[in-house]
């Protein structure tokens, strides 16, 4: 990997809090590409990420700097897609996820810094990387989607479509995945219309949409699952839910509900 810093591209207009403004936290990282002139011999360093999933890396550092980060504020506008959610943290014990950015031209004077490795000045060009505190770990409901038809329409809400008694009551179980990556043990539990009693839930029936053959649920894949049921007198809910174990052994669910009623 060239680089330890992830990039990515993020189309989004960036500018600074307004004055006032309420309890923004200096808990983004602002990143100036510079031009540095600062030699030495390359020196080695043990590198303990504050959390415990990157573990100790051994690390040599070689002149000069690349980049110089400044702490900022930020408020995010014009995002595509939605409102983001705003994580705030602090500087020195979140994660964070850097995006490379591109922003106005601004004339930057050649600026003097102290680092371990002594004074110098430092021409700072333009900024490039706008680093943002990060939770690791998975939004609840994130990845995979289920959605549960009856008799091939999506009812989830009472009192959903009349079936005849004694009928046959199809219910089709769509699964997709937006987690990035495939997912393996798909499965859809359904409760049985009996939320209260585990005993009696079932696993749906797979039907098809594993187009490449690899037994995986990938990106872009659609599985299906079916069941049924003979409707009673009624009105009748039942949920099912899809699992799936994401490549890094962490479990996505999602569920979804279906009424029906018989007549
Ligand atoms: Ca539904
Ligand atoms: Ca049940
Ligand atoms: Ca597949």
């Amino acid at each position: 990997m060239k680089s330890p810093m992830l990039t990515l591209t993020l189309s989004t207009c960036l500018v600074a809090s307004a004055a006032g403004a309420g309890a923004a936290e200096n808990d983004h990282l602002k990143c100036y590409k510079i031009k540095d002139v600062k030699t030495f011999q390359s020196a080695t360093a043990d590198l303990d990420a504050l959390r415990a999933e990157f573990g100790l890396e051994n690390c040599s550092i070689k002149p000069a700097a690349k980049l110089v980060c400044v702490p900022v504020t930020k408020n995010l506008t014009n995002l595509d897609g939605g409102n983001p959610a705003d994580v705030e943290g602090d500087p020195q014990t979140d994660n964070r996820l850097c995006y490379r950015i591109k922003c106005p031209k601004s004339e930057i004077a050649p600026t003097f810094f102290t680092d371990q490795f002594g004074s110098r000045q430092v021409r700072a060009v333009k900024a490039v990387r706008l680093c943002t505190p990060a939770i690791q770990g998975l939004t609840p409901g994130f990845g995979i989607d289920l959605i549960k038809l009856t008799n091939g329409t999506d009812n989830n809400t009472a009192p959903g479509p009349t079936v005849p008694i004694g009928s046959t009551v199809t219910f089709t179980y769509v699964v997709t995945n937006s987690s990035g990556g495939p997912l393996s043990a798909v499965v859809v539990r359904d409760d049985n219309g009996t939320p209260g009693n585990a005993a009696d839930d079932f696993n749906a029936t797979f039907s098809g949409g594993d187009s490449n053959g690899s037994g995986l649920l990938d990106p872009g894949e659609t599985f299906t699952f079916v069941a049924s049921r003979i409707a009673t007198p009624g009105p009748y809910v039942n949920t099912g839910t899809a699992t799936g174990q994401a490549e890094g052994g962490q479990t996505l669910t999602d569920s979804d509900q279906d009424h029906h009623v018989g007549i």
